[in-house]
């Protein structure tokens, strides 16, 4: 087979860029090592920020993402004992994000790429890239038993943290920088309301906890578990149980409990590598970078990625101006780093660190403090967890 774009890897970063491209004519190939039914029953983000949002219109798949998602303009912190509100809108100049599941822009994702006629490769095996700083690479997959060739002129890696692209960029142009937390979220989706209209994030003693939702009959919530933990050790019950612990008194006394449709266990991790570009290998999304999911930010920076990469192929390809392509990597980079310190930040702020002295939780109070006493520190926080400009 031959096409100009082989992207690797059908999650939405790779999903949206093809998209992006066979709207303005650029043939693509998406090639996904699993079945659409998995890619689809993976839950994951739940808030996405405007830029996101606007990406999605750009992509002509923002219709019912704008007729169901919910706006948000603010969240809850519960510290200490009270319930404080972050007024995004009012502090970030009048920006909201929006709450639409991951599964459902994935969804409509596909459903676009369908009536498009989009190619989309499912159960693709042993997907490898070659020859990538050359002018010809190509990218071979599996197919049963037989080995199928995509010749190319770039390759996309949107395969997350666990795919090929980013291992098939030699060990010494690549740079790698990682924190690992040493605990993880147990998440919960049930089919219940939610226990407030708003997002609820929780710092205490126990562990911190997030109450958020799908919608008004769709309710996903989160405790900070150690990494021993499996979801098996989890009854439902024992998960209700342990958010009640957690929650302000007259929150968990409304909390509405019911069978859980989906329970799994996320690490939380930061994770950067660079070089974003290799040869004409261009990695966006979780492939090269991943956040703790505190800030919301994982997909919010895939999105930004896609929005520079989709800017610097069709320059290349409307106008022969290669300057995007070339400055990809150092452009995405300074956006993703922001987004790893705003990560970084509301994670340290709210978990609890098993190895933390009776200092560092007394940072943590007053850093709170601070924050729920400083117009300028309030304005910080709303201007990242709404998306910096791209
Ligand atoms: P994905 O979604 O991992 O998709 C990559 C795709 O590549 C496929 N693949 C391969 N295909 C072919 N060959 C190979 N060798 C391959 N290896 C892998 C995989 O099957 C997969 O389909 O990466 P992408 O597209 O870059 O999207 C990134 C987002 O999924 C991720 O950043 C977010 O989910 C992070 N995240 C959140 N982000 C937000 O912006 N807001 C949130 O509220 C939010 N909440 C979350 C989250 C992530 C979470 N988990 C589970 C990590 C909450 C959680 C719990
Ligand atoms: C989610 O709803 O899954 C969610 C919301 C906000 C976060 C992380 C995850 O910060």
């Amino acid at each position: 087979m031959k096409t100009s774009v082989c992207i690797i890897g059908g999650g939405p970063s790779g999903l949206m860029l093809s998209q992006l491209l066979h709207l303005k004519g650029i043939d693509n190939i998406v090639l996904e090592r699993q079945s659409r039914e998995y890619v689809l029953s993976r839950i994951r983000a739940g808030v996405l920020e405007h830029g996101f949002a606007a990406l999605m219109r750009e992509a002509q798949c923002g219709e019912r993402m704008d007729r169901e998602g919910e706006i948000h303009e603010g969240f809850l912190i519960a510290h200490d004992g009270r319930l404080d509100r972050v007024d995004l809108h009012k502090y970030s100049g009048g920006s909201s994000v929006v709450v639409y599941g991951q599964t459902e822009l994935t969804r409509d994702l596909y459903e676009a790429r369908d009536r498009m006629k989009g190619v989309v490769i499912h159960n693709a095996e042993d997907v490898q890239p070659h020859d990538l700083a050359s002018a010809t690479p190509y990218v071979t997959y599996r197919d049963g038993d037989e080995i199928v060739r995509i010749d190319c002129e770039f390759v996309i890696g949107a395969d997350g943290f666990h795919g090929v692209s980013r291992k098939s960029i030699p060990k010494g142009v690549l740079r790698e920088y990682e924190k690992v937390y040493p605990f993880g979220w147990l998440g919960v989706l049930s089919r219940t309301k939610p226990v407030s209209p708003e997002l609820i994030y929780a710092r205490h003693e126990r562990g911190f906890a997030l109450c958020s939702m799908r919608s008004q009959v769709l309710s996903r919530y989160y405790i900070q578990v150690p990494l021993t933990d499996k979801v098996e050790d989890w009854s439902d019950d024992a998960f209700w149980a342990e958010l009640k612990r957690r929650l302000p008194a007259e929150v968990a006394a409304r909390l509405i409990t019911g069978p859980s449709i989906e329970k799994s266990i996320a690490p939380l991790r930061s994770f950067v590598a660079e070089p974003m570009r290799y040869g004409n290998l261009f990695l966006a999304g979780d492939a090269a970078h991943i956040v703790p999911p505190t800030g919301a930010r994982g997909l919010n920076s895939a999105a930004s990625d896609i929005y520079y990469l989709y800017h610097a192929l069709l320059a290349h390809y409307e106008r022969g101006d290669g300057s995007g392509l070339e400055n990809y990597s150092a452009k995405a980079l300074a956006r993703v780093w922001k987004a790893q310190r705003f990560s970084w930040w509301m994670t340290t702020m709210l978990h609890t660190f098993p190895e933390s002295i009776d200092y560092d939780k007394k940072l943590q109070e007053t850093e709170l403090a601070y924050l729920f006493s400083s117009e300028r520190a309030l304005g910080s926080l709303a201007e990242n967890y709404v998306g910096l400009p791209f």
